[in-house]
């Protein structure tokens, strides 16, 4: 459109309309959905016009605004959008950039525009789905301001004052005719922002909430190396300093930072022009190649991997690393089913190549830390070969013992696994509470010892090795890891039921984090509950009312006044006789029970991993943070 002569305005407006009235129409097509991802991309797609300003060298702050009425101010001291009579358009630059679709790529193509995909629709798109939106922008000594309502300028663009700084502040307000929901997460911005931090360093990014008066400050100096450390600060690590590199080579800017702590899980974050590729793509291969085959190399140039043994596999060498790769490349592709997986095929060898050199050069230099990732890698792959004869082991002693059921799991008499539940009970007396309190047609009881938590400083994988757990494989009868097959659990709904308190959630994180690593698609499949017990029991007479929260125990007292009942904690499951527990915690008609997520199941597994590291520190912030995550949990 704008390669074509256009006369005059009033053409120029109408296919302008046109075309934001298409937004309207399918918002969903520009922002991906109009529920609470698509209302937070308003505020991204505003902020990736700040970051690239900084990218080009000429904006150091940004400030981020939610109003009590949920309007949003984004403001950054850049050069201020242009203001000047676009030649083709015959209207303000700025006016064009606002109500022109695909406008928001900067004319003239000052070098590394941040977006792709989904992402950098640009400004008219949140201009279109706001029900007002008002831009203000210093340049020039002057300050200039616009005011537009669902897309269509309310006013001219004015001369408001003077101005000895430059820059560009927007506030809008969601259109509720668009968006499900208008609430703002102070989290959802405050994560993504504290990582374009990380991803520009320098840039200092400030998040104010009007509505409660929080406020957050994101500088971090050091890029993508501080981000490292962020990710590690819970962990031991092997390379206190971080290894970090950039490379430059064919039109690409590759920056990596690699840490290593004595913890087990990988964690690999990759972002192509400050978008995090969650699916992966060419940077990520050519980094995971490029570092298998440099520490393999290295390992048998210093004697560490002996000529008869096999090569070292990716997975073992990234057990414990935290890494970031960031690109930035002119022409991103992204493709996948989020359009969130780099596909240009060139960053795959720049990318392969530079980590190759970069991290012999560190190895090299740093023989003592080099040895220790040697042998963190040595050590998990024998872990992985035993784990893998552990398996075995019990494939063939299944098939002889054919489902041979333990003899600590009362069954349920139903065969139909759609309606079977199986309740995972933590410790023996409330197993036999719920033993006797169950509708045994459909409820299934295993009881599970607290001590099978007594495994926080090995891998997980000698968790398989304890007899609980092997115990509970059998009953759910899925197999785990590669064999794991979901056709044939016996129980569509498994329930962890545990006590209120730190045993407890340690119990629960660990079948979490067991559930994750092994049995994955049981979560994804929505089998995974956790059952709710109550807290407090009130009694009077015949009268019982029970609590399941604090907040709800305190609100009851408040509307009581003096009326004297008698107040019951239950500081555990053991507490109750079967009826109660039924009542409460297991009848279908009455009991709450929390679907597990796969997102709950990744914070189960952070927690495990921070709690299985030698340092102490982490493991009591856990337990003081435990009661909170527990009801984080019911979202
Ligand atoms: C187009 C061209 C230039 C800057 C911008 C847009 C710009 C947009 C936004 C949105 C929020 N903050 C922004 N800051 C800048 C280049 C301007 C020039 O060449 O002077």
């Amino acid at each position: 459109m704008r390669d074509k002569p256009v006369n005059g305005y009033t053409a120029t407006d109408i296919q302008v309309l046109e075309g934001l009235e298409g937004v309207r129409k399918r918002p969903g097509m520009y922002i991906g959905s109009t529920g609470p991802r698509g209302l937070h991309h308003l505020v991204f797609e505003i902020v990736d016009n700040s970051i690239d300003e900084a990218v080009a060298g000429y904006c150091t702050v940004i400030e981020v605004i939610i109003h009590p009425d949920n309007s949003v101010t984004v403001k950054d001291n850049g050069r201020g959008i242009p203001v000047d009579i676009h030649p083709k358009m015959g209207i303000p630059a700025l006016e064009v950039i606002l109500t022109t679709l695909h406008s928001g790529a900067k004319f003239g193509g000052s070098g590394y525009t941040i977006s792709g995909g989904l992402h950098g629709v640009g400004l008219s798109v949140v201009n279109a789905l706001s029900r007002s939106l008002e831009v203000e922008v210093a340049r020039d000594g002057l300050r200039y301001r616009q005011r537009y309502e669902r897309g269509k300028a309310v006013s001219g663009l004015e001369v408001v004052g003077t101005s000895t700084e430059t820059g560009t502040r927007t506030t809008f307000c969601p259109d509720p005719e668009i968006f499900e929901d208008i609430d703002f997460s102070f989290d959802v911005l405050a994560q993504r922002l504290r990582e374009l931090s990380f991803l520009n360093r320098g840039t200092r990014i400030l998040l104010v909430d009007e509505r409660t008066g929080q406020r957050v400050e994101f500088h971090h100096t050091g890029g993508i190396e501080d981000f490292v450390r962020y990710i590690n600060k819970n962990k031991e690590v092997l390379n206190p300093k971080p290894i970090v590199f950039r490379h430059v080579k064919d039109g690409a800017i590759v920056e990596v930072a690699i840490q290593y702590s004595t913890g087990f899980s990988e964690t690999l974050l990759s972002y192509a022009n400050n978008i995090h590729t969650q699916e992966g793509g060419t940077h990520e291969i050519g980094f995971k190649n490029g570092l298998t085959r440099v520490v393999n190399d290295y390992g048998r140039r210093h004697g560490m991997l002996k000529e008869a043994d096999g090569n070292l596999l990716g997975e073992d060498i990234r057990e414990g690393m935290a890494a970031i790769i960031s690109v930035l490349v002119t022409d991103p592709q992204f493709e996948g089913q989020t359009k969130t997986k780099l596909g240009n095929t060139f960053v795959r060898s720049v990318v392969e190549s530079a980590v190759y050199e970069h991290v012999d050069a560190f190895l090299e230099e740093n023989p003592a830390v080099a040895r220790r990732i040697l042998e963190k890698a040595i050590s998990a792959r024998r872990a992985r070969e035993a784990a893998r004869k552990a398996r075995e082991l019990t494939r063939r002693k299944n098939a002889l013992e054919s489902s041979a059921l333990p003899g600590k799991l009362a069954d349920c008499s139903e065969r139909d696994p759609a309606k079977c539940e199986l309740y995972l009970v933590e410790g023996d007396s409330a197993g036999g509470s719920a033993k006797q309190g169950r509708d045994r047609a459909f409820q299934a009881i295993l009881p599970l010892r607290g001590k099978i938590l007594n495994v926080e400083k090995a891998r997980l994988d000698k968790v398989l090795s304890n007899e609980e757990i092997r115990t509970l494989i059998t009953a759910i009868g899925t197999g785990i890891g590669e064999d794991f097959d979901l056709g044939k659990a016996r129980y569509h709904r498994l329930v962890i039921m545990t006590d209120a308190d730190v045993d407890g959630s340690h119990i629960r994180v660990l079948l979490l984090t067991f559930f994750y690593r092994y049995m994955r698609p049981l979560i994804e499949a929505g089998y995974v509950y956790i059952a709710q017990p109550p807290l407090y029991a009130l009694k009077r007479g015949k009268e019982v009312h029970y609590f399941y929260r604090d907040s709800e125990l305190e609100s009851f007292l408040s509307q009581q006044g003096t009326r004297k009942f008698a107040v019951q904690r239950y500081k555990g499951l053991g507490e109750m006789d079967p009826e109660q527990l039924w009542e409460t915690t297991m009848d279908p008609d009455r009991r709450t029970l929390l679907q597990v997520t796969v997102e709950d199941a990744v914070a189960a597994d952070a927690i495990f991993t921070s709690l299985m590291g030698e340092r102490v520190e982490p493991r009591r912030e856990f337990i003081q943070e435990n009661a909170r995550r527990v009801t984080n949990l019911d979202i």
